[in-house]
């Protein structure tokens, strides 16, 4: 068995999509997302430069030693850019190995662990009002679980919060959108959101909160500590995680759970985090960390040090990536939770699915393979459209993290 053709797919229904599409001599073809957003045409570049051309006539059931070929094979070692590259063409391997076994991925992973996966939705609003009602909109669907992210009193643009849409797209313009940070304003005002949260709804719906990088250690350990009465299920990326020890001081303040990772590539990134129990819960997925081969290791590093997972599922991972999540986590047994942002009903066209969501938990399917495809002939309609993720300054116009 050999593959036989490896094309680039960019389409932009609504936002940009890479996928790649990996065709064998068997007929059999498989499909990967290496969407970057607003960066997408560097992946695009290293997968048709310098990745393609190794497929062709290599054998598609010879996963492992494709990624490491991949990845050893380089020399230039992780990043966002070749990390997404590989798992783009481990993904599609994995898709057409189930495609020809005649199972959906869980199976060929080892099987259900669990019914469903548990998702959790995104509400926002542009102050704490509509933001509570978002909420409420959420658990009216059937969401037991929910992130909710509200404009700050006296900031214009907030992290997470759309511009009168329910549904939150960030990279919004050709060129980057220019917001103000102030962090006082910030943590003056997020312990009254949950405090209104908790009032409203009570104490059932697990409740999470995505800090965007924006703290420093102790500004992210006072956090913690004033959102404890509110019983939330995570805080997320509370603080830039290069420096993984910072997170030792956050652990040392508070007991409210912490999650990072959705920005890394490697299990390299989150070493030092997991292995001394800094974290709760592990963010990376299949697309930003080289596919279903190298999570799978991760996550298992990760269970025996009391890690759970808590895939990143933003909508700029395409339905590639949320399908071959929704196997990975079916069959992980460290598994906490899966973040569900939903497509716009073009990106759902253009890639037809077998996940369902009901009653809070998303179904993978059991089509074989990860059960998403993608239509080209509508993916044709839709140019690429450059867009970028926006930019923060604090108040003075100092450069901070988005
Ligand atoms: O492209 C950036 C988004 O994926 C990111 O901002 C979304 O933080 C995010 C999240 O938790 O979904
Ligand atoms: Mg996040």
């Amino acid at each position: 068995m050999k593959i036989s053709a490896a094309r680039v797919i960019v389409t932009c229904p609504g936002r940009n999509f890479v996928t790649l599409k990996l065709e064998t001599d068997q007929g059999v073809y498989g499909i990967g997302d290496a969407t970057l957003n607003g960066r997408e045409l560097a992946v695009v570049a290293y997968l048709q430069e310098h990745v393609c051309p190794l497929l062709i006539g290599r054998d598609p059931r010879r996963i492992e030693d494709l990624w490491q070929y991949l990845y050893r094979g380089a020399y230039w070692r992780r990043g966002p850019v070749t990390m997404r590259a590989i798992a783009a063409v481990d993904v599609a391997l994995w898709d057409i190995k189930a495609k020809m076994a005649g199972m959906p991925l869980y199976d060929l992973l080892g099987g259900k662990s669990r019914e469903g996966v548990l998702v959790y939705g995104h509400a926002n609003g542009a102050d704490l009002g509509s933001t509570v009602e978002a909420v409420g909109h959420y658990l009216e669907m059937g969401y037991k679980a929910v992130r909710a992210q509200s404009g700050i009193p006296g900031l214009d643009l907030a992290y997470g919060v759309g511009r009168g849409v329910l549904h939150y797209e960030p990279a919004d313009a050709a060129m980057p959108t220019e917001t103000r940070w102030d962090t006082r304003k910030y943590l003056d005002f997020i312990p009254s959101l949950f405090e209104r949260l908790r009032e409203t709804f009570g104490a059932e719906p697990a409740l999470l909160h995505d800090v965007h990088h924006r703290l420093t250690p102790i500004e992210a350990a006072r956090l913690g500590k004033s959102l404890e009465p509110f019983d939330l299920f995570w805080i997320e990326d509370a603080t830039p995680a290069e420096n993984q020890d910072a997170f030792r001081l956050i652990r040392q303040h508070t007991t409210t759970p912490l999650a990072v990772g959705e920005i890394f590539n490697t299990l390299w990134d989150a070493k030092e985090l997991i292995a001394n129990q800094l974290i709760d819960y592990i963010r990376m997925t299949v697309v930003g960390s080289g596919g279903i081969t190298h999570l799978r290791r991760v996550a298992d590093f990760a269970a025996i040090h009391g890690v759970r997972t808590g895939c990143h599922g933003a909508t700029d991972l395409s339905p590639v990536t949320m399908g071959a999540a929704l196997h990975f986590d079916s069959w992980v047994p460290n598994f906490g939770i899966q973040e569900y942002m939903r497509h716009s009903e073009e990106t759902d066209a253009v890639f037809p699915h077998s996940y369902q969501f009901e009653d809070g938990y998303l179904h993978p399917g059991d089509t074989a393979g990860h059960g998403v495809d993608i239509d080209e002939e509508l993916a044709a309609r839709y140019p690429y459209k450059p867009a970028y993720l926006p930019v923060a300054r604090l108040q003075d116009g100092t450069m901070w993290n988005w």
